[in-house]
């Protein structure tokens, strides 16, 4: 069938808009006709090659929409149902049997290989190849293909605008405090940076875990008051002083969590000293360079009795994890809605650039 798709054609280039061929959905496969789809600067650092994935590419990985066919073997929706799309995990490895599956042992293949497994593509432009599956999904398109360990099944009358970007950054702020950490009630917690992952960290503190003091670290004072509004009770500005010296003036011992949503070195390294004894920092953003150290000093973190967790997706079960956060949404504890600016799908450079830019925290595309 022919789709529209957002096609990342070199690095640092627009993205361009194509009409592109997409098969059939083989026997494991969904095809959802994709209602809007969220920005993630993952998408970005993939078009930019920071991820090998080869171009050209169709990138977008927080897809949300309807389900139009499914293959044979397929059992778990039916043409019609609305899912949220999310990272795909095989279902059966290590991880995978103990509900981690953003650490699956085939996560790369499944996710990052702009293919499917067996080396096949499903998008084609006059008979080239272009890659796909990306995260088992390549949503930046009108329609997409996906697998049963990738959709999650919500409500008839899900607003598909607002949960698309569950699937990626949204469970990945709220996950690193709900799970990863499970920051216990009237605990303290530092985030650095209040981009989409860090607010929903903030959120999901405020909310649900019900944290005590949450302070927020960021340079721009637009996203400085939107911690606040969304439940920072202490917000800093980096450029006035150093951090552990801002965040140990309004707490001595330091903090009992930190995450991290920067992967800037410096950042990183600074919030280590804003940690209690026996602390923990959480890290969510992903270092521009491949050889980027672990924060801190060995001699300190093992003086210390710090804990240095890596994160990836707010060690979600999507299954489980997201209709949760549903729920809490419903209810008013995480309106992560808040975080959200609406863009044209075929607007995504310039919402890539608002987003850079910080005029706008979340963008989700809608299809027209
Ligand atoms: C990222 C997390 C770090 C590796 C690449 C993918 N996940 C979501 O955007
Ligand atoms: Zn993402």
């Amino acid at each position: 069938m022919k789709v529209t798709a957002a096609v990342a054609t070199a690095p640092r280039s627009p993205f361009e808009i194509q009409l592109l061929d997409l098969e059939p959905p083989r026997s494991d496969e969904i095809l959802v006709r994709i209602a809007a789809v969220g920005l993630c600067h993952t998408d970005v650092s993939a078009r930019d090659q920071l991820l090998p994935i080869p171009l050209p590419a169709v990138l977008g990985h927080e897809g949300a929409g309807v389900v139009e066919s499914v293959g044979e073997a397929v059992t778990k929706v039916v043409p019609g149902d609305r899912v949220v799309l999310t990272f795909r995990s095989c279902g059966r490895c290590t991880r995978c049997e103990v509900h981690q599956p953003s650490y699956c042992e085939h996560s790369g293949v499944l996710n990052f290989a702009g293919a499917r497994p067996d080396g096949s593509r499903a998008l084609r432009r006059d008979g080239e190849a272009i890659s796909s599956n990306f995260f088992g999904q390549s949503s930046f398109a009108t329609h997409a293909l996906a697998y049963e360990r990738n959709v999650v099944k919500v409500a008839q009358d899900a607003p598909l605008d607002t949960y698309a970007p569950l699937g990626c950054g949204i469970q990945t702020g709220a996950g690193a405090v709900l799970r990863s950490i499970a920051c216990e009630p009237g605990s303290s917690l530092l985030v650095t940076g209040a981009g989409s992952v860090g607010l929903s960290a903030v959120m999901a503190a405020r909310g649900i875990a019900r944290c005590g003091a949450i302070m927020v670290s960021d340079p721009m004072p637009e996203r400085r008051a939107l911690a606040r509004e969304l439940g920072a009770t202490h917000v800093i500005d980096p450029a006035t002083g150093k951090l552990a010296h801002l965040v140990r003036a309004i707490m001595p011992a330091g903090v009992d969590y930190a995450l991290d949503t920067t992967g800037q070195s410096k950042v990183m390294d600074a919030a280590v000293f804003c940690l209690r004894l026996a602390g923990t920092l959480g890290l969510l953003g992903i270092p521009a360079k491949a050889d980027a150290p672990t924060p801190g000093y060995a001699n300190v973190v093992l003086a210390r009795g710090l804990r240095i967790q890596g994160i990836l997706e707010g060690d979600s079960d999507p299954d489980v994890f997201i209709p949760e956060l549903i729920a809490h949404h419903r209810a008013g504890n995480f309106p992560f809605d808040r975080l959200i600016s609406r863009y044209p799908f075929t607007e995504i450079n310039q919402a890539i650039d608002d987003q850079h830019a910080g005029k706008c925290t979340k963008a989700v595309l809608v299809m027209e």
